[in-house]
C-alpha cells in the first residue's frame, strides 16, 4: 500500500484535485492549472489502483527521447517539465513523491510562477552525468544532482547534491523554504543553500529528461519517472495557526493577530504598543499610565523576535510505508 501522509500546522494546497484519470492515461497539459514548457509530447495522467485502497494518482511524460540540440526557453526538451501555477507560498514546504524507473535526468521545480526564471532540483542518471548524453546539462562539471537556477537561457549550478544515479525506486522530495533558507531533500542526498527573499515556491512541478513513455512498434516501453501530487504546506513557526506569510508577529504565537497600534507588528511583539495589562487601553495612542511603550517589559527575552528564525519543527513529517508501485504498461 501506499502512504503519503503529510502534516502541516498552517495548512496545505494539494496542487491537483482531479483524480478521475481514466485508467489507460490522459493529458494533463493545460488541464487545471497544469502547463508544459515543452509542446511536443504531453504529459499524461493515470490512476493507479482505481477503486483499491492504494489507490493513486501520477503523472508521467510521454516520450522526449532523443536531444533536438535545444537550450532552456526554447520549447524543446529541455523544458520537458509540467508546472502547477499554486497560490504563492514564500515560507513553506513542497513535497512530492516520485517513482523512477529510468536511468535518465530528472527533477522538481518550483518558484516558477515565471517560467524565465527557477529553481530546480535534477537529478538521476547513472552516475557519470559529464559523459551523458541523456542530460540536459551534460557540459556541467557536477556529480550526480544539482540545484540549478534556470533564468532566459542560462543554467546556473547554485549547489551540488550528494546523491547518485537513483532508478527503480521511490524517492521522497521535500523542499522547504523558511527565513531565507532553502532546504532540499531527496533519495539520501540534501542541500542546504540560501535563497533571495524574492523566491517563493509558487509555480511547483516536475521535470524529465529522457524519461517519457517510450513508443515502440505500437508499444509502449513501461519507462518513466511518475510524478505524484505535491504538496504545499504553509510555514508556520510559532504554531499559532496563522502562516509565517501573514503573521504580525512570526515567532510570537498570537493567533487572535491583535495590532493595537495598527502598525503591521502584532500587539504581542510590538515594543512601542502597550501590552499585557493594557488590554483596551484608552485608545489616544499614546499609551497609558507609564506612557507611551509602558508594556514593553512584559515581553521576556527572545519572545519579540519577529524577525527571527526559528527551530524547526514546523515542518512537514512525510512518512512512507511498504512501497509497492508495480510497473506498468500502456498498450
Ligand atoms: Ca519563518
Ligand atoms: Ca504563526
Ligand atoms: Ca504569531
Ligand atoms: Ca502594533
Amino acid at each position: 500500500m501506499l502512504l503519503f501522509a503529510a502534516t502541516a500546522l498552517a495548512g496545505s494546497l494539494e496542487a491537483w484535485t482531479y483524480t478521475d484519470f481514466p485508467a489507460d492515461g490522459s493529458e494533463v497539459s493545460g488541464t487545471d492549472k497544469w502547463e508544459s514548457g515543452y509542446g511536443d509530447d504531453p504529459w499524461g495522467g493515470y490512476l493507479y489502483n482505481e477503486g483499491e485502497a492504494e489507490e493513486a494518482t501520477w503523472v508521467y511524460p510521454y516520450t522526449d527521447y532523443g536531444d533536438d540540440g535545444s537550450t532552456w526557453g526554447e520549447g524543446g526538451t529541455h523544458d520537458n517539465y509540467l508546472v502547477h501555477d499554486a497560490v504563492s507560498v514564500s515560507q513553506g514546504t513542497f513535497s512530492v513523491l516520485t517513482y523512477i524507473t529510468d536511468d535518465d535526468a530528472w527533477g522538481v521545480v518550483f518558484g516558477a510562477g515565471d517560467r524565465d526564471r527557477y529553481l530546480f532540483l535534477v537529478c538521476g542518471l547513472d552516475g557519470d552525468r559529464g559523459d551523458s548524453t541523456d542530460c540536459p546539462y551534460e557540459n556541467m562539471d557536477v556529480p550526480g544532482s544539482a540545484l540549478l537556477k534556470i533564468s532566459g537561457k542560462n543554467a546556473e549550478l547554485v549547489a551540488d547534491g550528494s546523491g547518485a544515479g537513483i532508478e527503480q525506486s521511490v524517492e521522497a522530495v521535500t523542499i522547504s523554504m523558511n527565513d531565507g533558507a532553502l532546504t532540499v531533500e531527496y533519495g539520501g542526498g540534501a542541500i542546504e543553500t540560501e535563497v533571495g527573499a524574492d523566491f517563493a515556491l509558487n509555480g511547483v512541478g516536475f521535470f524529465a529528461y529522457n524519461q517519457g513513455l517510450y513508443e515502440d512498434n505500437g508499444q509502449y516501453d513501461g519507462n518513466a519517472t511518475w510524478f505524484r501530487e505535491p504538496i504545499l504546506s504553509w510555514q508556520d513557526d510559532d504554531d499559532d495557526g496563522v502562516p509565517d506569510d501573514t503573521d504580525n508577529c512570526e515567532t510570537t504565537s498570537n493567533a487572535d493577530q491583535a495590532d493595537a497600534d495598527s502598525d503591521g507588528i502584532g500587539t504581542a511583539c510590538d515594543d512601542d504598543e502597550p501590552a499585557g495589562g493594557d488590554t483596551g487601553g484608552n485608545g489616544n495612542g499614546n499609551g497609558d499610565g507609564g506612557g507611551k511603550g509602558d508594556g514593553a517589559g512584559l515581553n521576556a527575552p527572545g519572545e519579540c523576535g519577529c524577525n527571527q528564525s526559528a527551530p524547526a519543527g514546523g515542518g512537514l513529517v512525510l512518512a512512507l510505508a511498504a512501497l509497492a508501485v508495480a510497473r506498468r504498461r500502456r498498450g
